[in-house]
């Protein structure tokens, strides 16, 4: 039964049964397939394969939530309001409310992971598709992450309808009368002349503001908060993106980079409940 011979025998083949399993077999999948780059990108993305249902374990703001394996998903082509801003609490339990400690379905758009190693991941309910109705539902706005831009149409259309229905984020403030003009493009290069860069507001509210607690955004998540200025009826404030020291009329957003993209922007005015002054859009 032992014979040394035919162990020998045995072991010379070892080599060849690896070859066979390691290498031939995934190379013949990987030809006939037709989608040898899915197959490996399938590999690289173990943690979400399409079709597999992922159970949801923590809800860390509105727009990202941790699963069972550990990994961090960053819910694309959305943004909700960081901490400490308004909306950041609403945000954040509606998406609690819509997946937590349930089994979600993930789509990839291009990219994979973000820079801090996140999922970049559209997110589904069963058919509910979770990134559209955070923004349905007013509690996120449409941030486009290029060039993962698949559904941004439908979100557009979302936040839309969104705004139009004043829900959420979208409910708007009484001092709603405020004129805005913005010079988004400072004379020369925009990233050196920061303060050729400006916001001005009109007050056509029949009343004086304290601006203590209201806010600027734009699309992206550059935020602005004023002082507790008196915003005086009938007259302009200016708002420039660089350095400088205020003084009655003149803000100084202090960045260090530009604020307002050339081609195209929205600024987003709030008052100190965080409600919608006024949205300007170019
Ligand atoms: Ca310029
Ligand atoms: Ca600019
Ligand atoms: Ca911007």
């Amino acid at each position: 039964m032992n014979q040394p011979g035919k162990h020998i025998f045995n072991i010379s083949y070892i080599p060849v049964f690896v070859l066979l399993v390691f290498l031939i077999l995934p190379s013949l999948v990987f030809s006939f397939s037709g989608c040898g780059l899915y197959y490996f990108d399938d590999e690289e993305t173990s943690a979400t394969k399409p079709d597999v249902e992922y159970m949801v374990i923590e809800v860390i703001d509105g727009d990202t939530l941790v699963l069972l394996n550990n990994e961090h998903v960053r819910l694309i082509g959305i943004n909700t309001p960081e901490s400490e801003r308004y909306f950041y609490g609403e945000a954040k339990e509606v998406l609690k409310l819509l997946v937590l400690n349930k089994n979600v379905r993930l789509e990839k758009d291009v990219d994979d992971r973000d820079t801090y190693g996140r999922l970049l991941r559209y997110v589904y309910l069963g058919n509910l598709f979770v990134n559209l109705e955070m923004v349905k539902r007013g509690f996120a706005n449409v941030f486009t992450f290029p060039p993962n831009v698949k559904y941004t149409d439908k979100f557009i259309e979302a936040e839309r309808e969104a705004r139009t229905n004043d829900i959420g984020l979208w409910e708007k403030s009484n001092s709603s009368n405020i004129e805005i003009n913005i010079n988004c493009d400072a004379e020369g290069d925009d990233r050196i002349n920061l303060n050729g860069e400006y916001v001005i507001f009109k007050n056509n509210n029949n009343f004086d503001i304290n601006l203590g607690g209201w806010t600027v955004k734009d699309l992206s998540t550059n935020i602005y908060d004023f002082g507790k200025i008196i915003f005086k009826s009938g007259s302009n404030l200016i708002l420039f993106s660089g350095k400088g020291s205020d003084s009655e009329n003149k803000l100084y957003w202090n960045s260090t980079k530009p604020i307002w993209n050339n081609d195209h922007d929205t600024l987003y005015l709030r008052d100190a409940d965080g409600l919608i002054v006024q949205l300007y859009n170019y």
